[in-house]
């Protein structure tokens, strides 16, 4: 009886488990606007433990929401969409100033250091099931750069 008992407990806990918890965002932040800027950018570190991509983002704050990379056009760097980012599986994927980044756009407030920002990212897994993350970034002062830390 007891035994039949635990299987039935261990079927429950089972079914309390996330059906697509595969990614998780680790680190993740928004930098700090002054008043009237239109865009700003989400960064932090995504792992896909079995690999997928970052394919949407939204966020109550912007009106538009894009993944941006940024590359080199002759000297000048540059940042434009781009349609995924390719999350490998098991790898950290990390979004940073001058590197990939998800860009909110059509800002709706100033985003002051202190404040969290609530974004959406959804993942696309290799079996095409698609994931949705609720992320509370954030926002850190205007000028931080990575390796950065206030304690
Ligand atoms: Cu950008």
């Amino acid at each position: 009886m007891s035994k039949l008992r635990s299987i039935a407990l261990a079927a429950a806990a089972l079914a309390l488990l996330p059906a697509h918890a595969q990614t998780t965002v680790k680190d993740a932040w928004v930098r700090g606007t002054v008043a009237q800027q239109q865009a700003t950018g989400l960064f932090g570190k995504i792992t896909s433990a079995s690999g997928g991509k970052l394919v949407a983002a939204s966020s109550p704050v912007a009106g538009m929401v894009e993944v941006h990379e940024m590359a080199m056009e002759g000297n000048v760097m540059k940042m434009r969409a781009v349609p995924a980012l390719d999350l490998p599986a098991g790898k950290v994927v990390e979004l940073k100033p001058r590197g990939y980044h998800v860009m909110l756009m059509g800002l709706k407030q100033q985003l002051k250091p202190g404040d969290t920002v609530a974004v959406t990212l959804v993942i696309e897994g290799r079996d095409q099931k698609r994931e949705t993350l609720e992320l509370k970034a954030p926002v850190s002062a205007l000028n931080t750069q990575p390796g950065e830390h206030k304690h």
